[in-house]
């Protein structure tokens, strides 16, 4: 069966977000036709959006799947549920689990549900430096290097928590 990578850009900051994103990466890898097959560490950020919500926990991991990226989606939107997530009507506030699809294989798609690449990807430290620890010579959907869009962006308010705390 023809399996394709998918990168997914997890984020949480409610509960034991460590800990929620160490179980997120591992129901990933029991999904139907999926596996885990690289992980990040994990890091903490300062808020993107409103500022007066917790620090966010992010990371990226990389699968192989065979499920259509529909499909991918409703998974990955039922392991946020499986999580406690409450979907609100604010816009980047805080949430228990976050699972984002950020590349799909080559794939390029725009639909009412789905937007791959994630349009927030360029401008996310949080997104770009986990996934450039497990891709660090990927090439861009516009052609560059990511680490040309990793140079580019602030660093502050990142941090990468040490691996005492990865579980
Ligand atoms: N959707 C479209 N494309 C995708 C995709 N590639 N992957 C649709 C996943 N979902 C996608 O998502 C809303 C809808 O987006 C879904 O129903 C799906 O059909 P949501 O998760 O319900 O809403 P949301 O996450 O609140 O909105 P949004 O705009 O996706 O928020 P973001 O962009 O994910 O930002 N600060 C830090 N430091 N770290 C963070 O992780 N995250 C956010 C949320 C804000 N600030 C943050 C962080
Ligand atoms: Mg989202």
């Amino acid at each position: 069966m023809h399996k394709e990578h998918v990168y997914i850009g997890l984020g949480s900051n409610q509960g034991d977000s460590e800990e929620v994103l160490s179980q997120a990466m591992a129901d990933i890898d029991v999904l139907e036709n999926s596996r885990l097959l690289a992980r990040s560490s994990l890091y903490v950020s300062s808020p993107m959006g409103p500022q007066d919500q917790p620090n966010f926990v992010n990371a990226v991991c990389l699968a192989e799947t065979s499920l259509p990226p529909a499909e991918l989606l409703c998974a990955l939107q039922d392991i946020e549920q499986a999580h406690g997530r409450v979907r609100k009507a604010d816009r980047w506030g805080p949430r228990t689990l976050d699972l984002d699809i950020l590349l799909y294989g080559n794939q390029h798609i725009d639909t009412p549900d789905l937007t791959i690449p994630h349009y927030g990807m360029a401008d996310r430290e949080f997104v770009l430096v986990p996934l450039f620890e497990i891709a660090p010579s990927m090439i861009m959907p516009d052609g560059k290097p990511l680490a040309l869009w990793v140079a580019k962006c602030n660093l502050d308010g990142l941090k990468r928590l040490p691996t005492s705390n990865q579980r």
